[in-house]
This record gives structure tokens, sequence and C-alpha cells, in this order.
């Protein structure tokens, strides 16, 4: 950080602190990773200049003959990897990736389908305080209360009853693998379209682990950043025949010029997702949710449709007595860091919520496996059950230090 420590030290401080922050806590916000530090120079690289409105040979500046090549270099990679007939590499972020889907087809006022926020979906599915619900009309979908788990009775009744236009399979706190053939079918019995969001499970996609929604859906979106390992930034996969209304619906219907240096962090991260080491990463982080799952429930915590397929524990802890809030800032303060999370039939204020989301990406990144996981339930519960007591956070903390620097940050994959 050369150039930053001269043009601003204030910046650079903090840069080196978050690297230090990173370095010594346990990331389990499942909605985050350790990216090889090759896709960080990539970002930071000359890319970031570029403006490239338009698509390869078709732009509205010039210049654009390595931006060209990134593009097409992504567009190559990203289909080969997950077997897609289409590929938009430029949407800025998920939600505009689901936007430009919305707006390709549908009208505004057009009926969707999908599943409930404090259910597992997200806010870009039609929740209440995002855009996506102001411009056309959701209907959404619950897990069923007694397995926690997607009721696809319940989807086909509300898609009969209410025939969107749209219906949308994914979510953002949903541990579960979720039924893409059963829900296409839905979709084609109300003469919907299908997508489905695997912003989440990007990375156990590629690496063939859990069952890919492509082949079922007319539109797939991801996000690169979580267990997809990459930079920032989102990615339509479609059917050949949406192509062109995909295209038009990112640029110019949704944004403006997209970012190169994101595109070219697409770009390798699609290369290195066919890498052993990121497989054995993906394999690792499926295998330590499920050990995370098993430890939190020997302990009594109730792990929402009781245990995991990907790489995300849901835990309610009504039962224990304390909220989401409070579990967050007190495994914050030990050096656990992950976030409050509503949970089905939520009864706790939204801001305090009865909930933690936990994923298991990052540390599976930094080489960890079941001694390690199980020490983190061990530390995570010494510190939730004793939130009052100083001295025994400070202890839980001192030993998450000493794991960190068993395992330090990984830089490549
Ligand atoms: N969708 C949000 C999450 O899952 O935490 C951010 O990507």
């Amino acid at each position: 950080m050369l150039y930053l420590s001269n043009d601003d030290p204030d910046l650079a401080k903090l840069v080196s602190d978050e690297e230090n922050r990173l370095e010594t806590t346990l990331n389990l916000i499942a909605a985050e990773n350790h990216s090889p530090q090759s896709i960080l120079e990539i970002m930071g690289s000359v890319f970031n200049t570029k403006t490239i409105e338009g698509y390869p040979g078709k732009r509205f500046h010039s210049g654009c003959i390595h931006a060209d090549k990134v593009e097409n270099l992504a567009i190559t990679r990203g289909k080969s990897l997950f077997k897609a007939e289409y590929i938009n590499v430029q949407p800025h972020s998920g939600t505009s990736a689901n936007l430009a889907v919305y707006f390709s087809v549908l009208k505004t006022g057009d009926r969707v389908l999908s599943m409930s926020l404090p259910h597992g979906g997200h806010l870009s599915h039609g929740h209440k305080a995002s855009i996506t619900s102001k411009c056309f009309d959701f209907s959404h979908y619950k897990v069923n209360p007694e397995t926690e788990m997607i009721d696809y009775d319940q989807v086909r009744e509300i898609a009969h009853f209410v025939k969107p236009r749209m219906i949308v399979a994914g979510a953002s706190s949903y541990p579960r693998l979720i039924d893409y053939e059963k829900m296409s079918q839905i979709a084609r019995e109300v003469s919907a379209f299908f997508l489905a969001d695997m912003a989440h499970l990007a990375g156990l996609v590629a690496a063939k682990l859990i069952p890919s929604p492509i082949p079922h859906c007319d539109f797939v979106t991801f996000t690169c950043y979580k267990t997809m390992m990459g930079g920032r930034g989102g990615v339509i996969l479609c059917k050949e025949i949406f192509g062109k209304k995909i295209d038009k619906a990112v640029f110019p219907g949704c944004q403006g010029t997209s970012a190169v240096n994101l595109i070219a962090a697409k770009a390798l991260i699609f290369k290195l997702a066919r890498e052993e080491k990121f497989v054995s990463i993906q394999k690792k982080t499926i295998q330590n949710a499920r050990i995370m799952a098993g430890a939190l429930m020997e302990k009594g915590y109730h792990i929402i449709s009781g245990g995991t397929d990907n790489h995300q524990v849901l835990i309610d802890l009504t039962s224990k007595g304390i909220s989401g809030k409070s579990a967050e800032d007190c495994l914050e303060s030990a050096g656990i860091i992950l976030n409050r999370n509503v949970v089905p039939q939520d009864e706790n204020t939204p801001g305090k919520v009865s909930g933690i989301r936990l994923g298991s990406g990052a540390v599976s990144a930094r080489g960890m496996g079941e001694p390690q996981i199980r020490k983190i339930i061990e530390l995570m519960d010494m510190a939730m059950m004793n939130q009052t007591k100083k001295a025994v956070v400070k202890e839980v903390k001192n030993r998450v230090l000493k794991l960190c620097r068993e395992f330090p940050v990984n830089k490549s994959v």
C-alpha cells in the first residue's frame, strides 16, 4: 500500500487494521469469504479506469480492446463452468442482477411469487423495504412450521391461486437444498418464468457438490463473493432465448457502465473454481457446516430445520433466553463474527430478532476442520451463556486468537 500510505495515511491505517481484524477473528458470516490475493490484485488493477457501456465489440467508448477480451474471457469461462446457455457478467450486485431479470420479461405490476424474507428469502425478492416490491406485485411462500423446510404443496397452492408471471426460488438464510425440479414444474403448471437466486450457493454448485438449478431454470442469478470466494458483483445465467432481453435489461436498462476490474475478478474466480483446492474448500465448507449443526444440537440449541445441507446453520435462540442481537454483540467482543438473523415465526422485535446465522465458508478457506469447528462451537457456547461475565468472554477471545494464529488467512486457492 505504498501509494495509499503516501496519499492518505489514515485510510492506509484502516486497511491495515481491517487486515489485522480478519486475521485475528473468526469469520462466520455466511455472506462473506476470504478471497485469494490475486482477486484483490485484479480488483485493484488499471481496469478500474475503463468505461465500457455496451457489450464486447459494440461499445459506446473506444479503447476497449483489452476490456473486450476480459469480458469475453469471463463469458466463456462462466458459461463453461456452470454449463449455461447464456451469461451476462455485468451486474454490479446480486440485487442488480435480480432487478435486471425481473425487468427483462415482466411488466411493472406483474405478479411474482417468492420466499418470504423471515422464512429465508432476500430483500430483492419483493420485501416491502425493497424497490422490487414497488415495481412488482409479490406474494410469498413460507417454510412449513413443523419441518422448517419449504413446503412444495403450499408453493403449488399459492402459485395456482395467485397465477404469478414469475416464481423465484432461492434464499439468503435457508440451510436446506431446494428442489429446483419441483419448483420448475410448479412454474410450468402456471405458465410462469422461473428464476433461481443461488447467491449463497454458487461455490458449492461450481464444485458440483449440490444440485445445480441451471438445467431447470429460465434464469439463475448469483454473486461472486460468498461461497464463490471471488470479488464483488453479480452474474446472470439464462436460456439462450432470453439472452438479448437480459443484455438490454442490464445495460442500458438498469445500469450504465459495468466495472471491468470486477468483470476481470469474475473471469479469474471462474478459472480458480476448477482447481482442486477450490473444490476441497467447498467440500470442507459443507462438512464443517454439518459438524457445526451437530455440535450445537448436542448442546441443546434449536437448529432451524434440524440440520444443514449447505454452508449455513440457522439457530433460533428463543429457548436459550437470549436474542440474536445480544448473541451477535457478545460474540463480536469475543472475536467471533456472525450476524443476527430473523427466524421463521420470529416473535422478537426487528432490531433484536431471535436467531443467528453461521456460515462455514471463511473458516473452511482458512483450512479449519472438525477439531477446530468443535472448538469454535464450545467457545461460542461459553461466550453466549456467560455474556455478563467479562472474564469468561475475555478468555474466549484469547482462545479465538490462538486458533486464528494457528490458521492464518489463506492467500491463494
Ligand atoms: N444477502 C445478504 C446476506 O445474505 O447476508 C448480503 O449478501
